[in-house]
């Protein structure tokens, strides 16, 4: 029997008898009931386990099949997954949808009542979080060899509810009732230092050793990965922090000091016990700094022993291995790298480096200062000695070959220096730079924004250094599976549901825009998910803003819009008009004050909405409560209008834009990240456009933006903005106001007036419907770009340089 090309293993049936009878053998053998005594909770974990069961033997094809070509590997090291729930996508991914439902019906339970138990596990964030899940999906369906590396934190991105109070939070213990997705994989722990000291090696310049203070292990586990419409099935391995039996001091426990003989332990299970919950802002805490190195370490040590398995020596390592890091998050890899050959494989430090700099490639998400990664040295210092006397090495290397490029130019030295100087800082991005051999902006603007500012010394330093690779999203999760009834019609018109693995063939769809019963049959199917989500009147405009809450992306606009809307309602009740639907949906960084202010103000708005007789007919708010991937693939398929409304310069990409458009809404945006080039795709006459560009934008900050101008000469902004000042909702709409009065970095009154005529251009082309529904056609048949599998794609050819292994049937 070899085992290592698969062979041996016991095929699993396709047809709906033999699932059931695996079904059956899950429900006795592994979770221990009956038929008679099942309840749905056991229906769920064992249908998991048969549909995970089917993915399993794919994956042993797929293991076996990358052992057997040795081949350059994909690891994409993320401090955030949100991979959104698996029941469903695994049915769709193994094609065992239909015999499971009817499996499960022989049961007694509906498959839809088991996926209400299927908990997302929400290890992230936001955008970030939830485009590295669509990158290892599309990394699978692409027949790429990769490995996602994160941490599996014991609690997610908290639960938040919604109230006229605003956001609470509690905590997500999302795996409290098990997680039937996860294979545990102990044999694999890795140990980890932290603290301690140096100390020089007799004979050596560059090595040291290590000692650390504290060890912690960390225990993988990984969920599979599968790819679509092909065989391979990949995995994303997790880290959980462990105690060490060292650090359970028995002398403390027999004096009688229990919480004292645990303290230790419980320290070093903290360091995967919570998600960060902050979106785009750097709060510089040592547990998070923990955290990072925690991943780093377990995850190259992986990675090191699984190109073990087929090499011998340092020379092929950088042709096999390329390490993607997902913002700065993972950065601390390129000295924890660079420690591991120097210091403990005796590389020299030039081979090292030259390894070290060829292995990387970072991708950067952001422009907003207040998001690139810095640390103190003294923290530094402190937790990861070791690492800093690298990073100073590598620095002094670094300045070196700038100064020999720009001789005396003492401040582009200060300027691109990894170290930050008053205070001293460790600067994450500059580290990043310096230690991959490519960098990644996540759309056209972005990239080019990052070499025109925030990178503008390493840019003409390294031009070759700097790319674009545009986001994207995956197919399966936000129309096939989000989106059942569109992508039914898609396959119909298209006459093939090859759109899902290959989505420009949504280019089809343009011929049908001008055909009457496809127009009338796509506008159903927008009504039909409207009425599933019963957010408001399914005839109304649904008006759709869901993503984090943060002031650059500026839902503040879309509150000043509604209480105009508000106001024109009151003083004209008689008028025809438009109804909306305005839904709002995301959560804020508990600890940032203002994105709270704005999320009670909405909550506020709503309310005196609802209470008046007058407006409720025409305007309706609403905030569903806790925002995640789940509620995403409800709202997205009922969304009309699409808010993509941050100040021009700010919002690196996005990613919802791309949802929504995509499943035919319409966007009103400015001209920022992706909306451009979603924009350049559907065409201008399909898309919403108004406000300030980036360089406008950037130039009104330069020449002063005075709020005061706009308030004075836009009498609708006044009522706005003194309604409230005066209270009418709420302390926290004053406070709102106040600050968009006076220090208001994202220019929100500059781009008002023009958001509001484009909004009464929305209305129209509302009116005539026809139109409308061809512009959302439209919008979905030019949007095939924005897959992920385009995405990967690119990162495939131009920076990973990476091919395709495919994984033979079993057949
Ligand atoms: F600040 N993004 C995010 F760049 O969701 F690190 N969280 C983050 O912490 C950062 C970025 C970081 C988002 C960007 O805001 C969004 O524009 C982009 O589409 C997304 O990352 C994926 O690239």
């Amino acid at each position: 029997m070899d085992l290592r090309q698969g062979i041996g293993l016991r095929k699993l049936g396709k047809t709906a008898e033999e699932f059931q009878q695996d079904l059956l053998s899950n429900l006795y053998y592994r979770r221990g009931t009956t038929v008679e005594s099942a309840s749905a909770r056991d229906a769920y974990e064992t249908l998991s386990q048969t549909v995970r069961d089917r993915l399993a033997e794919r994956r042993a094809r797929t293991a076996a099949a990358h052992y057997a070509s040795n081949p350059r590997w994909v690891y994409y090291l993320s401090a955030e997954y949100l991979l959104g729930a698996q029941l469903e996508q695994n049915l769709l991914y193994s094609g065992t949808g239909e015999i499971a439902a009817e499996a499960v019906k022989a049961l007694g339970f509906s498959i839809e009542d088991l996926e209400d138990l299927d908990i997302e596990p929400g290890l992230g964030n936001g955008g970030l979080g939830r485009l590295a899940a669509c990158l290892v999906d599309s990394m699978a369906t692409r027949d790429i060899p990769a490995v996602g590396y994160g941490i599996r934190y014991d609690l997610g991105i908290f639960r938040q509810i919604i109230t006229e109070n605003g956001q609470t939070e509690l905590p997500d213990d999302w795996a409290f009732q098990g997680n039937p997705w996860e294979f545990p994989a102990p044999d694999d722990r890795q140990t980890v230092g932290f603290y301690g000291h140096t100390e020089p090696v007799p004979g050596s310049q560059t090595r040291k050793v290590w000692v650390p203070g504290e060890i912690v292990l960390g225990e993988p586990s990984h969920m599979l990965v599968p790819g679509y419409g092909t065989e391979t099935v990949n995995i994303v391995r997790l880290w959980s922090a462990k105690a060490s039996e060292a650090s359970f001091d028995l002398s403390r426990f027999s004096a009688g000091q229990y919480a004292e003989a645990v303290q230790e332990a419980v320290r070093a299970e903290n360091i995967s016990k919570v998600l960060y919950p902050d979106d785009s802002t750097e709060l510089g805490r040592e547990l998070r700094l923990k955290q990072q190195y925690f991943l780093v370490s377990c995850s190259l040590r992986d990675i090191i022993r699984r190109f073990r398995l087929r090499n011998e020596g340092w020379d092929g390592f950088a042709e096999k291995t390329v390490i993607q890091l997902n913002d700065t998050h993972p950065t601390i890899a390129i000295a924890e790298l660079m420690r591991l050959l120097v210091d403990e494989y005796e590389l020299e430090w030039d081979r090292a480096w030259e390894i070290t700099r060829k292995t990387f490639a970072y991708t950067c998400h952001t422009l907003l200062p207040e998001a690139l990664e810095t640390w103190p040295v003294h923290l530094f210092e402190r937790l990861l000695p070791r690492h800093l006397e690298i990073i100073y090495l590598i620095n002094m290397l670094f300045l070196r070959e700038v100064e020999a490029r720009f001789p005396g130019d003492d401040d582009r030295l200060r300027r691109m220096s990894i170290i930050g100087e008053e205070p001293r800082m460790v600067r994450m991005a500059h580290l990043a730079v310096v230690g991959t051999e490519a960098v990644n902006g996540v759309a056209e603007l972005h990239s080019k924004l990052l070499r025109e500012t925030v990178l503008d010394d390493f840019a003409e330093l390294w031009p070759a250094k700097f790319q674009n690779v545009t986001n994207g999203i995956s197919p399966r999760r936000f129309v096939r599976i989000a989106n059942p009834r569109l992508s039914d019609l898609i396959t119909e018109g298209l006459g093939t549901d090859t759109w899902i693995r290959d989505l420009e063939r949504l280019e089809g769809l343009e011929r049908l825009a001008d055909d009457a019963s496809f127009r009338e049959r796509w506008q159903a199917i927008k009504r039909a998910n409207k009425v599933d989500l019963a957010a408001g009147d399914p005839d109304s405009l649904t008006d759709v803003m869901i993503k984090r809450f943060h002031e650059y992306k500026r839902q503040q606009l879309k509150v000043l819009h509604v209480i105009t809307l508000y106001h024109r309602i009151r003083q004209d009740p008689g008028r025809d008009r438009v109804p909306r639907t305005v839904l709002f949906a995301g959560k804020a960084a508990p600890a940032y004050h203002a994105a709270k202010d704005i999320i009670r103000l909405i909550a506020t708005v709503a309310a005196t909405i609802e209470k008046d007789p007058v407006v409720s007919p025409y305007l309706k708010v609403v905030f569903p409560s806790n925002y995640n991937v789940t509620l995403a693939e409800k709202i997205i398929p009922a969304a009309d209008l699409s808010e993509q409304i941050s100040l021009a310069g700010k919002e690196a990409s996005g990613t919802g834009n791309m949802k929504l458009a995509l499943n035919g809404a319409i966007t009103i945006g400015t001209m920022d990240g992706a909306n451009i080039e979603i924009r350049a795709r559907v065409g201008e006459e399909n898309f919403f456009l108004f406000g300030l560009d980036a360089y406008e934008a950037a130039n009104a900050r330069i020449n002063g933006y005075f709020p005061h101008r706009y308030y004075e000469h836009d009498p609708e902004l006044r009522a706005a903005l003194d309604a409230l000042g005066s209270g009418a909702f709420g302390e926290s709409g004053q406070r709102v106001a106040s600050s968009l009065m006076s220090w208001d970095e994202y220019l929100t009154l500059a781009d008002f007036r023009s958001y509001l005529d484009c909004q009464e251009q929305v209305e129209q082309a509302w009116h005539d419907r026809e139109r409308w529904t061809r512009m959302s056609i439209l919008n979905t048949a030019h949007c095939g770009f924005f897959s992920s599998d385009r995405t990967i794609a690119d990162y495939a050819a131009r920076i990973w340089r990476v091919a395709p292994v495919p994984v033979p049937h079993d057949d």
